[in-house]
């Protein structure tokens, strides 16, 4: 948590922004310039040399990022925080940065396809090999670890199966082997979990889901101690290139402020609209991590303050009734991505999963009859009215 600010819902307001230094501004300014001018042409030496703070070229920083990134380092507990262009430009530079030919990676078995995607290449490229865990005991992520391994790297929540990881027990047998824990908190959100303060080494996110909120920006963060994010900059950020624009920035300040009060309606809804989906006779599988007949249920008390937003369910039937669920729907959207204010349906079989080969997405449960569900902020009784009506018309 700040060191300023004591709860989450001031920070998320607060942090990292000084309106003395811009004339008063309450809005945070947004600097959208891609350069800096400066005064001389030593004082531009001095800027490269690293000997004068200052401002330089924005793919190196810039002022509007620069209030994220500080805001987003207190809201995880860490020391800094990097923003980036989106999701993948976050995991593609952590991963990357972590990494060197012929070394190895310990996943979760389960994780967002193009994240699955990405491992593929440095596998086929630079030999960077990977193994994927269920990581329910000690022994099985001991068990996976090789000397070449560089990192391990967990989503918790599961995309989409809901499933959960003990974050503390992971990190605890890393640091047995004195190698990273990077962990994917997008379905959760600082608000929900702060793999950080369980003992994680990185943590990040695809910044388009809760931590923007409104569906308007593509994003991504990453937070870790300062020694670490400092190489990233000069690095996969800087050299790669996959920063964040200004004016993203600045939407996504402008989105953390309703974190907290957002993501308590998602979850309120979701808890209803759970309710309600595990007792529908079309419906054969629940996943919800706040289900207390969950078997990651002790792990969603431990770790996650609340349940999430997001739900997943088989349906009694075929893809072809899963596909038509969808075409049911009056007002509820298909579509991929989740986390803002609009409920979000998507079948990840055919879409956000679709690059898992068969075999892998029969091992992660991600049948042809999984639908995953993010639950928005519209009123829980008309979210249940559409998916009942489409649910009783298949
Ligand atoms: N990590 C997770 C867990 C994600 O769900 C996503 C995107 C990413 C990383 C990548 O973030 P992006 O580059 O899109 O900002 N997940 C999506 C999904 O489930 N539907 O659409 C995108």
């Amino acid at each position: 948590m700040s060191k300023k600010h004591k709860h989450f819902e001031t920070t998320v307001i607060h942090e990292g922004y000084d309106a003395k230094e811009m004339l008063g501004s309450l809005a945070t300014p947004l600097f959208q310039t891609s350069t800096y001018t400066f005064e001389s042409a030593e004082q531009g030496e001095r800027r490269f040399a690293g000997e004068e703070a200052g401002y330089i070229y924005s793919r190196l920083g810039n002022p509007t990022v620069r209030v994220l990134e500080e805001r987003i380092a207190a809201l995880e507990n860490g020391e800094r925080g990097l923003a980036f262009g989106s999701g993948m430009a976050a995991v593609s530079a952590v991963l990357i940065a972590l990494t060197k030919a012929n070394d190895h990676i310990v996943c979760s078995s389960g994780l967002y396809g193009c994240t699955f995607g990405l491992l593929t290449m440095m596998q086929e490229k630079y030999n960077i090999s990977h193994d994927f865990s269920t990581m329910e005991t000690k022994e099985e992520v001991r068990a996976m670890i090789k000397p070449e391994t560089a990192c391990i790297y967990v989503e918790t929540p599961i995309n989409p199966t809901m499933k959960l990881i003990d974050l503390e027990m992971v990190a605890e047998v890393a640091k047995e082997f004195a190698i990273p824990v990077v962990v994917d908190n997008t379905f959760s959100s600082p608000y929900l979990q702060r793999p950080l303060d369980l003992g994680c080494d990185v943590v990040l996110h695809s910044a388009t889901k809760y931590i923007g909120g409104h569906g308007d920006v593509i994003a991504g963060l990453v937070v870790g101690k300062k020694d670490f994010l400092d190489g990233v900059q000069m690095t996969t950020q800087k050299d790669i290139g996959g920063i964040i624009s200004p004016f993203d920035a600045w939407l996504l300040i402008r989105g953390l402020k309703t974190l907290p009060i957002r993501l308590d309606r998602h979850c309120d809804n979701a808890e209803k609209v759970f309710e309600k989906l595990k007792n529908h006779p079309k419906v054969a599988n629940v996943y919800y991590p706040n289900d207390a007949s969950h078997p990651d249920y002790p792990i969603r008390k431990r770790q996650m303050k609340r349940g999430g937003g997001v739900i997943a369910f088989d349906i009694n039937g075929t893809k072809e009734d899963a596909q038509a669920l969808l075409n049911n729907l009056s007002f509820l959207k298909i579509a991929v991505s989740l986390g803002d204010a609009e409920t979000l349906i998507e079948h990840p079989a055919t879409m956000t999963h679709a690059i898992v080969p068969e075999a892998s997405r029969k091992e992660m449960k991600i049948t042809d009859q999984l639908l995953r569900l993010s639950v928005g902020l519209e009123a829980w009784e008309d979210i249940w009215a559409d998916l009942d009506q489409a649910l009783n018309n298949l």
